[in-house]
């Protein structure tokens, strides 16, 4: 069923405890933790509890849902002090557009100037 966790889901392990992540931010649907191969002085991963594949079907399902990861990654960047400088908030969706985890979640990016376009 949408939202339920996935045993083979490397996101829904690290919500679940099961794997460990530097977790800067917790809510009650959304955990933030530190990307492990990190492109910016930030780069935190927000994702939410519940399972879905991607932002796309994060949206249709749980709308709500969807505000509270926007709404904690723009708190995150308040947190590193990336917001006065400005950030990207990023979600990969697909494998071409290189999502490797299929767990939605959102990459903000911060401390660094930042390229337009992105690769
Ligand atoms: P994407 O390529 O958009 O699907 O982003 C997946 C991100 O997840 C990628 O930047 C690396 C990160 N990542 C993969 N495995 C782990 C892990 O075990 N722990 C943490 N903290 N991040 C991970």
């Amino acid at each position: 069923m949408a939202g339920e966790a996935q045993s083979d889901c490397l996101f829904c392990k690290i919500v679940a405890g099961e794997v460990p992540a530097t977790i800067v931010r917790e809510s009650e649907t959304t955990v933030a933790f530190r990307d492990i191969n990190p492109q910016a002085p930030t780069h935190v991963l927000v994702i939410p509890k519940a399972h879905y594949p991607d932002a796309a079907s994060l949206a249709e399902g749980a709308p709500e849902i969807a505000a509270d990861v926007l709404r904690e990654a723009g708190r995150v960047a308040a947190d590193e002090k990336a917001d006065g400088s400005g950030y990207r908030i990023v979600f990969n969706t697909g494998a071409g557009a290189g999502q490797t985890v299929w767990h939605a979640h959102a990459h903000v990016l911060g401390g660094r100037g930042l390229n337009w376009p992105p690769g």
